[in-house]
């Protein structure tokens, strides 16, 4: 995968936004380079529902010619054509997903040394270090991280492609990435911004002195 496409990291469900597909749009035409698809949480959509749902975000995506992931759901990433899928440490396996899309971008959330070597081993086009700051995006969370992990992942795999997590805002997305991260992954704070394209354009770094 290009490194450019983890500069503004978009993930969002129903859970996240009351007009879900009017802010993915308007997060599209502010310049984020990937959307990552993650129904879940309270009251989030099944069946038939959650299908269209993705369907609906994919399109857009299409649309806007942004990479479309899919969390952890391999069966819908495959029934879709997604770009890539996104897996947790408790999800499946990365060759589980790669024996059926050679070409497709595999995420994986890593933590520590032995995770992040494993993933990289295992065949990921990428990796998500967090949360690094208190996120309230994720119930099950770890504690916040810090950049500790993120400088070391990047010192010992200098080109690898790498995105920062949680609690990430326009304000630390510039040391996110002077830690080493090729880009920075949000979900809260373009979905509770009043000026959707001045956050992207400031979690970009634009101006502010980020690479
Ligand atoms: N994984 C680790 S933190 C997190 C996920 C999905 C949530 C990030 O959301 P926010 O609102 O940007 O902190
Ligand atoms: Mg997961």
């Amino acid at each position: 995968m290009n490194r450019n496409d983890l500069n503004v990291y978009f993930i969002m469900g129903t859970a996240n936004s009351a007009q879900p597909l009017v802010i993915l749009e308007k997060a599209l035409q502010a310049g984020i380079t990937c959307f990552q698809f993650r129904e879940k949480g309270e009251g989030c959509l099944t069946g038939e529902d959650y299908e269209a749902f993705a369907r609906s975000c994919q399109k857009l995506c299409r649309k806007y010619g942004v990479p479309f992931i899919v969390n952890d759901d391999v069966a819908l990433a495959l029934k879709l054509d997604a770009d890539g899928i996104h897996v947790g440490q408790e999800d499946a396996a990365i060759t589980e997903f790669r024996a059926y899309a050679k070409d497709k971008i595999i995420g994986v959330s890593v933590h520590n040394e032995h995770e992040m070597a494993l993933a990289v081993q295992s065949g990921a086009d990428y990796v998500g270090i967090g949360p690094i700051y208190q996120t309230k995006s994720k119930s099950d969370a770890r504690p916040p991280a810090g950049l500790h992990f993120l400088r070391k992942a990047r010192s010992q795999y200098p080109g690898f492609p790498i995105v920062g997590i949680g609690g990430i805002n326009e304000k630390n997305a510039a040391e996110v990435r002077s830690a080493g991260a090729d880009g920075v992954s949000v979900i809260s704070v373009i979905c509770e911004s009043l000026n959707i394209e001045k956050t992207v354009q400031k979690l970009r770094g634009n101006g502010n002195g980020a690479t």
